[in-house]
């Protein structure tokens, strides 16, 4: 190994004491050139774990399959080791951070015995600029760099950022298969039991260390783990948010500029909204980001939005020319699928891409599959790795060092019944109330049962690192940090509601950005409302549905009250709320009689 290029004190100490503790046979720091990339992919091609795509159709791209048992995120394997049980709330599980580190550390103990220790310097946010927070992962997956160099700011310039005394956050992951001498690797190791998957935070120290698993938000340490669960805690402590949203700016015909955050749980077409065509004449949409939102007052009262990532790591099935176009422009050269099929022409395919169905192909287990065969060629959670740079409705914007000033806050979920299409809440504390009270119904068998609502509070549940009361009190709290005029509007929008035959009663898709242009006008003070029970619903006429030739009782369906329906809402999210005890702030027990009110009244 050449000379250690970090000056850094902390980062050379912790590197030392972690190579004594897993025992790798190299170590080798990251510099993020892409010579140090493309021979990572080619070693990753000849031990089996990537597969190069043709490269006449998806030049620089490779394919990987995880081991079937490393498939997604794993929530219950995920823990937030506070010193006190009660600071990570009822919400997270949670173990004592000195018992938890002493029992990683038996896991730990010669885990990359056999392999390589890599050095990931990254930085989440433009290097440089004063809200991006630096992060060291160690790792002794190659498919783990390869990815984060996509996904973050990575190499050798974050060290030079750090110099000798910067902070970082220490982010340690190993798949915790160590190789004896002699031994053969496979193609994608980790821990196949379940059980000995750890994710864990310890808020307190900054750290994160995860254990077992090589796949997504559990081994990308940069995403979820430090700019959501990390970052969250950071954010109350510091006095900004760090939230689970999208970034995308709206452009009018007489050329205003509206950016807008939204959060939505998962399953509810995130990415799909960050980059949409609008369907409407005159509208642009850029996108800026689609999944992770950092976000603080700026020097004008107003807050500002950066998206702290650099690529994409989004859900293959369900991408087409329908629902996303751009994100399939954006995945044609450059990217990482894992789980996806491939086709006979060395190619990808997934469900639902809108291209003919290959008539045979190998799947995301690398079997042999047609379409007869009865079972899906690519894993449900089947994902792209993509540079952000790559998307055809990428914002110029979207790398400002400070961020671009927010207009409004979306919230959503999918939720056939009940709630309108759009609702805009009356004032700051209205709009938390609406975003604590965020859910939708799961859609997919293997969350448990399909159809059932799950309260998601700002599409946070995952992902907030410490009490939820806690949390949704910093949002209230945001109000104090400056004048509330200067506040984004918030809005409440549900583009899943059903008729009674089960029919969606809303197009979708790029005919959204309908509602996105009432909201714009809203933030204009041009779009005419309702004052209703529930909030601002757009007024008869508001919404621009030319051409869309829905029935008048289909739109007045979409944005009626449904007194009934909202009452059982109100007391199924009372329910909800009571889990947070007296930590639930006293602001939002105030919209919630508020609104009970006026329900009776109704
Ligand atoms: O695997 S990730 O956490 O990056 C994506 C997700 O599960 O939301
Ligand atoms: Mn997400």
């Amino acid at each position: 190994m050449s000379a250690i290029p970090a000056k850094n004190r902390k980062l050379i100490s912790w590197v030392d004491e972690i190579v004594k503790l897993c025992r790798p046979k190299a170590v080798h720091w990251c510099d993020g050139s892409q010579k140090e990339y493309d021979g990572l992919c080619s070693q990753m091609v000849g031990s089996g774990t990537f597969i190069k795509l043709n490269e006449e159709k998806r030049p620089g791209c490779f394919l990987a399959r995880s081991h079937e048992s490393d498939v997604a995120r794993v929530e219950d394997r995920t823990y937030i080791c506070s010193r006190n049980k009660e600071d990570a709330g009822p919400t997270n599980n949670w173990a004592d951070p000195v018992e938890m580190k002493a029992k990683l550390k038996a896991f730990f103990k010669g885990s990359m015995e056999g392999r390589t220790l890599y050095v990931i310097p990254f930085s989440m946010g433009p290097l440089g600029s004063p809200v991006a927070k630096i992060g060291i992962e160690i790792t002794d997956s190659p498919y783990v760099v390869a990815n984060m160099r996509i996904m973050t700011r990575m190499g050798r310039e974050v060290l030079d950022a750090l110099g000798e005394n910067g902070d970082f956050v220490p982010c340690l992951h190993s798949v915790g298969a160590p190789l004896k001498p002699g031994q053969k690797d496979v193609p994608w190791p980790c821990v196949p039991d379940p059980k000995n998957k750890y994710i864990v935070h310890f808020p307190e120290e900054g750290a994160i260390w995860s254990f077992g698993s090589g796949y997504g938000g559990n081994a990308l340490l940069g995403k979820k783990c430090l700019a959501l669960r990390i970052a969250s805690v950071l954010a109350r402590n510091e006095g900004w948010m760090a939230e689970h949203m999208l970034i995308l700016a709206l452009t009018s015909p007489q050329g205003k500029k509206y950016y807008i955050c939204a959060a939505f749980p998962s399953a509810c077409g995130k990415t799909n909204l960050a980059m949409m065509q609008p369907a409407i004449p005159g509208w642009t949409l850029r996108c800026l980001g689609d999944d992770i939102a950092w976000i603080r007052v700026g020097e004008d009262g107003r807050l500002y939005a950066i998206n702290p990532e650099y690529g994409f790591f989004g859900v293959a099935p369900g991408t087409s020319r329908k629902s996303n176009p751009n994100a399939l422009a954006t995945v044609t050269k450059n990217s990482i699928f894992t789980n996806v099929a491939l086709t006979p022409d060395g190619d990808i395919w997934w469900e639902d891409m809108g291209v003919p169905v290959p008539a045979k192909a190998i799947d995301w287990q690398g079997n042999e599959w047609t379409p007869e065969c009865g079972r899906k060629a690519a894993h449900p959670n089947s994902r792209f790795t993509a540079p952000a740079g790559q998307c055809p409705v990428i914002d110029p914007e979207w790398e400002n060092p400070k961020g671009v000033p927010i207009s409004a806050f979306l919230f959503g979920g999918r939720r056939p019944s009940t709630i309108p299409l759009a609702n805009e809440a009356f004032n700051w504390e209205h709009g938390v109330f609406m975003g604590a009270a965020a859910g939708s119904e799961t859609t997919m068998a293997a969350l448990g049962k399909a159809g059932v609502l799950r309260r998601d509070p700002f599409a946070m549940l995952p992902f907030c690192g410490y009490h939820m009361g806690d949390y949704l009190a910093h949002w209230i709290s945001m109000a104090d940090r400056t004048d509330r005029k200067k506040l984004p509007k918030v809005f409440f929008v549900n583009w899943f509601r059903k008729d009674a035959s089960g029919k969606w009663l809303w197009p979708g898709y790029g005919e959204n950005s309908r509602v996105l242009k009432w909201i714009c006008e809203r933030v204009e003070g041009t779009g005419r409302a309702v004052k209703t029970a529930i909030g601002n619903l757009p007024a008869p006429d508001a919404l621009d549905v030319s051409g869309l030739g829905m029935s008048e009782a289909d739109i007045n369906e979409l944005l009626e009250v449904d007194v009934e329906g909202w009452k059982r809402e109100l007391a199924d999210t009372e329910e909800f709320y009571s889990k947070f005890g007296n930590r639930f702030p006293e602001a939002l027990k105030k919209e919630l009689e508020g609104l009970k009110g006026r329900l009776e009244k109704a």
